[in-house]
């Protein structure tokens, strides 16, 4: 057991060979500081195969943070009195992304609590969301993530004309009763649904787990499984940070390992997907770890003085500008890693579209 077992499984998972869920487990729950680096050192591996040194970066555009819904983990709940919120006007996103693709992103992010603006005011709000799309995507030319929560179907559609490649919407548990203890008075089937019919329309999808809330490792097990038969082509994993003013702020902060371990695990189940390393939970100190567990994509860069705020920790690191292509450029450089090229990243994704169209075809 221990060192060979381990060594046996991370074998395994380098010849691309199924793992069963007790492996799964296993990998998740080394706690063992030589045998997790192992698992980083197989999974930095696993990388380094599928995509070189080469990382892409994320611009993040939180333009509104309304939300007509209450999950309790979250800032931006609408019963929360703590944030000051702000809804930005398309000029305004418009310029803060033009300064983001200036500075070297290779996505732009548009990010929303569930405006009822947008989302519960008619055909006018959502002509409203498309625009913002059809603007970003003239201004910048830039690959977009709309990240708006759940939305209509025929909305999705057209959201995806206006130029939006990728559909962020996360689960963050596939345990049904899970789920609705944290996102409340949510159908844990709608959201599923609208990420599988996402896909059926040619948007790439991201998939997301929140962790430290409550999960157990099966339960992790059972996420990750869920994951692959979603087929998602990025997937992501966030610590929970506990915040102010909303239930579980008295919880204690919860320490990375879990997140590590999964970031490390995803990048053997999913070799060839894309893993975000968020500077949204640790700010840029958290960066190296995670990049080290496997991770092939910075997010949640944000231009200091646009205003703009993160999902999980607010202001951390924005006003001083490490939230930035440059500030983060010497943590890539440590873990011997560089930007890829634009050209690069939309490759990526064109070549996904296609093996994911394939794909189908042979279901058909
Ligand atoms: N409102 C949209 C939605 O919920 O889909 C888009 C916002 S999305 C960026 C919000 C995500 O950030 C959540 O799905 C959750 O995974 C993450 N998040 C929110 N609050 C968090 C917290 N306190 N700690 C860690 N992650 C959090
Ligand atoms: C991030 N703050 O990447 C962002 C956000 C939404 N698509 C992403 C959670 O960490
Ligand atoms: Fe609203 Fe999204 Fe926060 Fe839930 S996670 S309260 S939907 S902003």
């Amino acid at each position: 057991m221990g060192m060979i077992h381990t060594t046996a499984i991370l074998n395994k998972a380098l010849n691309r060979v199924i793992l069963s869920e007790a492996e799964i487990l296993h990998l998740l729950q080394l706690s063992d500081s030589v045998l997790r680096q192992q698992l980083f050192a197989t999974a930095r591996l696993q990388r380094q195969r599928y995509f070189g040194n080469k990382v892409f970066m994320y611009g993040f555009v939180y333009f509104s943070t309304y939300c007509r819904n209450n999950c309790v983990f979250c800032y931006y709940r609408k019963t929360n009195s703590e944030p000051a919120r702000y809804r930005k006007s398309i000029g305004e996103i418009v310029e803060i992304a033009s300064s983001l693709a200036e500075s070297g992103v290779h996505l732009i992010d548009l990010t929303m609590g569930e405006d009822p603006k947008f989302l519960a005011n008619g055909p006018v709000g959502y002509r409203e969301l498309i625009n913002i799309v059809k603007e970003v995507k003239k201004a910048t030319n830039l690959p977009i993530m709309i990240s708006p929560g759940l939305v209509p179907k025929d909305v999705l559609q057209e959201l995806k004309v206006a130029g939006a490649d990728w559909y962020a919407c996360y689960q963050e548990t596939h345990s049904r009763n899970l789920f609705h203890s944290l996102r409340l008075q949510q159908s844990y089937d709608e959201r599923w649904s609208a990420k599988v019919f996402a896909k059926t329309i040619g948007l790439l999808v991201e998939e997301g787990l929140l962790v430290g809330v409550g999960n157990s490792d099966r339960d992790t097990v059972h996420s990750l499984l869920e994951m692959k038969k979603l087929g998602a082509e990025q997937v992501r994993t966030m610590t929970f940070v506990p915040q102010k003013g909303t239930p579980l702020y008295g919880s204690k902060t919860n320490e990375n390992v879990q997140e590590i371990n999964i970031i490390a695990v995803m990048r053997l189940l999913f070799p060839d997907r894309l893993i975000p390393a968020s500077l949204d939970v640790e700010g840029v100190a958290g960066l190296k770890e995670r990049l080290n567990a496997g991770a092939n994509v910075v997010t949640s860069i944000i231009p200091p003085e646009s205003g703009l705020m993160g999902v999980s920790q607010s202001t951390l690191d924005i006003s001083e500008g490490y939230r930035t292509v440059k500030g983060v450029m010497p943590i890539l450089k440590e873990c011997s890693l560089m930007p890829a090229t634009s050209e690069e990243y939309k490759s990526w994704l064109n070549e996904r579209l296609g093996a994911d169209a394939r794909g189908a075809a042979l279901c058909e």
